[in-house]
């Protein structure tokens, strides 16, 4: 499978509706194209500040819109950013992604991000952080201090998207991905699937994040965790199958980009993981906890691991690791 940024909407579709079994045996083989199918990517999320959000996402337990019972905090200290990535690298993640509950970072917030990125860039993790939109300047000054990676979804389709977040429009979204792309850094948007949409809404997804000038490097695929007190709170529960033609699709159409089994393990069992795996997921979030929902803790995915003989990729050794490691050999 060659990378294409031309898919109409119409082959995916097709792809989308083919039998199940032939879906997944497409995206096996294209993962394999790509990928050691043996490998999955681990980060580890952290909420930096979380609740209290302007923004009216109908998801989400963080939005000042909703009475979720989230209880709000301030920005967390740096040092205790610190502490938590560690404890991440220890535990086998290769890249920490820290979230903020914003509509954009105010300049107030700059230094505080820009020192977080560098203490844990140097640490040898990857970095990425969800911090809402951003300018220009912004996306270029998280750049230099070390940011690999900016998370911001484009959620849904263009024309379900006004269903669920009316404070700021699908082109904003556009707007700072294109910002993150031109200041260097990867890409990681997707969306999020069961938020009452329809078939054609996941297609329109998909054909949105498969036609970007370049594709995102990381896609993750989040299956709406119903919130108390949100609009989506009762909405009706999604089949896990058209989770995983989300995925699939996803893989045979993005086929270098890492594809994220994002929100939503919770509820999922072992087998559906595999076969959400088999699909060509190849990324998940470890950890207790995601930003504000609970998540298989490490034990739970050691297990997984185990039991399906997978490994966590790792984490990319720092310039001065390898300048260490060169001096010896
Ligand atoms: N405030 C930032 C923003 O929206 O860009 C960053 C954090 S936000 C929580 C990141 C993403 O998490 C959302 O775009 C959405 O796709 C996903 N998300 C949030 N709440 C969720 C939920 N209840 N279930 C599934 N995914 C959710
Ligand atoms: C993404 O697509 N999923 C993550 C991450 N990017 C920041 C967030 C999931 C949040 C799930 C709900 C919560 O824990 O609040
Ligand atoms: Fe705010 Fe992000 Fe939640 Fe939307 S998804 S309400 S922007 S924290």
């Amino acid at each position: 499978m060659q990378v294409r940024n031309d898919w109409s909407r119409e082959e995916i579709q097709a792809l989308y509706n083919q039998p199940f079994m032939d879906l997944v045996f497409q995206a096996q083989q294209v993962h394999r194209q790509y990928f050691d199918a043996n490998t999955i990517q681990v980060s580890t999320l952290l909420s930096i500040k979380t609740g209290k959000c302007p923004e009216d996402c109908k998801y989400c337990s963080q939005s000042a819109h909703y009475d979720s019972k989230l209880e709000a905090e301030k920005r967390i200290a740096v040092d205790k950013v610190i502490s938590e990535a560690k404890e991440a690298l220890a535990s086998g993640s290769s890249r920490f992604c820290m979230g903020a509950a914003w509509r954009n970072p105010h300049e107030r917030d700059m230094p505080y991000v820009l020192e977080m990125v560098r203490e844990v860039k140097a640490l040898g993790l990857e970095t990425c952080m969800t911090l809402g939109m951003l300018n220009e300047s912004q996306a270029s000054r998280l750049k230099d201090a070390g940011l690999d990676y900016y998370n911001h979804n484009l959620d849904t389709s263009r024309e379900y998207y006004s269903n669920i977040i009316s404070t700021r429009t699908f082109d904003d979204r556009l707007n700072t991905l294109d910002f993150v792309r031109k200041a260097g850094m990867k890409v990681c948007s997707g969306g999020i699937v069961g938020l009452g949409e329809n078939e054609s809404d996941r297609i329109g997804l998909l054909h949105e994040l498969a036609t970007l000038a370049i594709h995102p490097e990381s896609v993750p695929i989040n299956m709406l965790v119903p919130i108390e007190g949100t609009p989506l709170a009762d909405v009706e529960k999604l089949d896990v199958t058209d989770w995983i033609r989300t995925i699939a699709v996803a893989r045979i159409i993005m086929p270098k980009s890492y594809i994220r089994l994002s929100a939503g393990r919770e509820s999922l069992t072992d087998s559906d993981q595999a076969l959400a795996f088999m699909a060509g997921a190849n990324s998940l979030f470890s950890g207790e906890k995601l930003l504000t929902t609970p998540n298989a803790g490490e034990g739970k995915d050691r297990q997984l691991f185990s039991k399906l003989g997978l490994k966590a990729e790792k984490a990319k050794p720092t310039v001065a690791e390898l300048t260490v490691d060169a001096m010896a050999s």
